[in-house]
């Protein structure tokens, strides 16, 4: 008798269940995504968001600027929730039309996914443009950076290439922090240091204090730091020249006999 009362009540739980979930299967309205922002024609680094709407709260966001070639996922715990509103800030680093592609998953049945994109055009507004970069010298140049090699033997000058970060804006958090922004080809043994960068856009507001760093690339993804840091990147100040708006800057450092000029266009 005991045994036939449990097993009652058991079919009775099941039976109950599965109706609970073909009510709620069918009744579920589906997670609805929506992209809004003010503006989509904005100029570099400008400071530009945009909010991520949902009808329903969202536990996990997938944000990708390549159409989820790669992306980040931010995830809540089981039972939390980003709600149904979240703000998003666009990386205006770069000129040319940036697409926010975002997946949002359903915070009560992950399973449930929407996604949409959103498209931007970044215009040069009033930002400066880094032409050319041409390094006139640096710590023992000239001298052995590769010791593989004897005195005599050319291989031995250093294969030199620069990088430049500049502060580039989280997606998430909307802080600025300084981020790679451009990673120049090698100059094999010094070679002529002259880069010309005007196919590479390079544009950055002003007021911003960009990064410098310098290295000599021993391949394998090794390289010894031209600029005898750490720190292992030298700060530009670029708004010492708004006023005067000149076509190059020299940037030295005579304790490590660096001199580097930058052509610019305002
Ligand atoms: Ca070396
Ligand atoms: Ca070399």
């Amino acid at each position: 008798m005991k045994i036939k009362i449990i097993l009652l009540v058991v079919l009775t739980f099941l039976s109950c269940s599965s109706d609970d979930n073909t009510v709620v299967e069918s009744q579920e309205e589906p997670l609805i995504i929506e992209l809004v922002t003010n503006n989509t024609n904005v100029t570099i680094d400008e400071v530009v968001t945009f909010q991520v709407k949902t009808n329903k709260p969202f536990g996990s966001i997938t944000y990708s600027t390549d159409n989820f070639i790669t992306s980040k996922t931010v995830g809540k715990s089981l039972g939390d929730s980003f709600g149904t509103s979240l703000t998003l800030y666009v990386n205006t680093a770069n000129i040319g039309k940036i697409t926010h592609s975002i997946e949002v998953s359903d915070a009560n049945n992950p399973s449930k996914k929407a996604k949409s994109s959103l498209s931007f055009t970044v215009e040069k507004g009033n930002a400066v443009r880094i032409k050319d970069v041409l390094v006139n010298s640096f710590y023992d140049k000239d001298n052995i950076w590769d010791t593989e090699f004897s005195n005599t033997d050319p291989n031995r000058l250093a294969d030199v290439f620069f990088v430049l970060q500049k502060p580039q804006i989280g997606t998430l958090t909307g802080q600025f922090q300084q981020q790679l922004w451009y990673k120049s080809n090698v100059k094999e043994n010094q070679g002529d240091l002259k880069w010309d960068l005007l196919q590479d856009n390079l544009y950055v507001n002003p007021n911003a204090i960009i990064q410098l760093g310098l290295a000599d690339d021993d391949g394998g993804g090794i390289a010894q730091d031209l600029l005898l840091g750490p720190p292992y990147e030298k700060d530009i100040n670029l708004s010492q020249y708004i006023s005067t708006k000149p076509d190059n800057i020299i940037f030295e450092d005579n304790s490590i006999n660096l001199d580097v000029d930058f052509g610019l266009e305002w």
